[in-house]
């Protein structure tokens, strides 16, 4: 791994916090979400650690989603590869024993929504030009069913229900009142509310918040466990459709137009 992803730790308070830093947008590539995947296990495996804190060093961005050059054009092998790396992100990230929390300092669209999502708690930086959703449907994809389960348990089915259909990406004011994010602070105060709320977080007893948090989760985490190589196979076979493949080439080339 050559990082992408910064991890400091703080012996003394036990959290850590994990800074994206993959220019130009903190997409998830195959090489982010390897090595994203063995840093939060090594934070799992590590005592010292109690928490987590994911945040983006790169300036409006928190994560653009996974990068959509990963599911262009590529092989059967590789489509395998990248999707069992997805899959693998969201089990180690929803299923952390850890306390996590997304300070949530940029854009967030899709995967990095996912992330977001994923974690216990998340604060966002209270700038309406920040956005957040899952936005799929606008790219003329479907959220796989972990996505949505993972978006349902946050805001409630009638929310979820709404926005996915629309595969809308909300300002995050509007974040905020749908429930997808808990809170909005302003951008400077942003790390130091996520410590404060880890913190608040830690100070319970792990083990009761832990098996607590299990029981919360634990049917949804199943539920990709059980059925992860036909998620797989629904992958490829989805992508590998010219239709799919001819809207992600033409989002791409719409995202290409809008900047000139
Ligand atoms: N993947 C790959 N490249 C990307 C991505 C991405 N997700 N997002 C942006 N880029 C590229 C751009 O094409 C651009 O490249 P270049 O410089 O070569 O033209 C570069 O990154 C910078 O992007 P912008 O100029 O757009 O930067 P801005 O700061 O103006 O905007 C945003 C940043 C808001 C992040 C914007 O780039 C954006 O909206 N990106 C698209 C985000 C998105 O829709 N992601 C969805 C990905 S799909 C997903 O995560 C889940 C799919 C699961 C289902 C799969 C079933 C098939």
């Amino acid at each position: 791994s050559n990082n992408k992803i910064q991890v400091e730790l703080d012996e003394s308070s036990g959290v850590a916090m994990m800074k994206f830093k993959s220019p130009p947008v903190n997409s998830l590539s195959l090489e982010f979400l390897t090595e994203f995947s063995i840093s939060l296990e090594k934070l799992e495996n590590n005592r010292a650690c109690r928490g987590v804190i994911l945040t983006s060093a790169v300036p409006k961005i928190f994560s653009s989603g996974l990068d959509i050059t990963e599911m262009c054009g590529k092989s059967m092998e590789h489509y395998t590869e990248f999707w069992r790396a997805v899959q693998e992100m969201w089990l180690r990230l929803y299923g952390s024993n850890m306390v996590t929390v997304a300070a949530v300092n940029g854009s967030s669209p899709a995967g990095g929504c996912l992330m977001a999502l994923s974690c216990d708690y998340r604060i966002m930086a209270e700038n309406p030009k920040f956005s957040i959703g899952l936005n799929e449907a606008q790219l003329g994809i479907v959220a796989p069913f972990w996505f949505k389960d993972t978006f349902v348990n946050v805001v409630g089915h009638r929310v979820a229900e709404r926005s996915l259909q629309l595969g809308s990406l909300h300002p995050a004011p509007e974040a905020h009142k749908l429930g997808l994010v808990d809170e909005l602070v302003p951008e400077e105060k942003l790390m130091e509310k996520a410590a404060a709320v880890m913190a608040q977080w830690l100070a319970l007893p792990d083990h009761a918040r832990q098996l607590t948090k299990t029981m919360m989760r634990k049917a949804v985490l199943d539920r990709l466990v059980a059925h992860r190589e036909e998620d797989i196979k629904n992958f490829i076979s989805f992508v590998s459709k010219e239709s799919i493949q001819k809207s992600l080439r033409m989002y791409m080339e719409m995202l290409k137009k809008r900047k000139s």
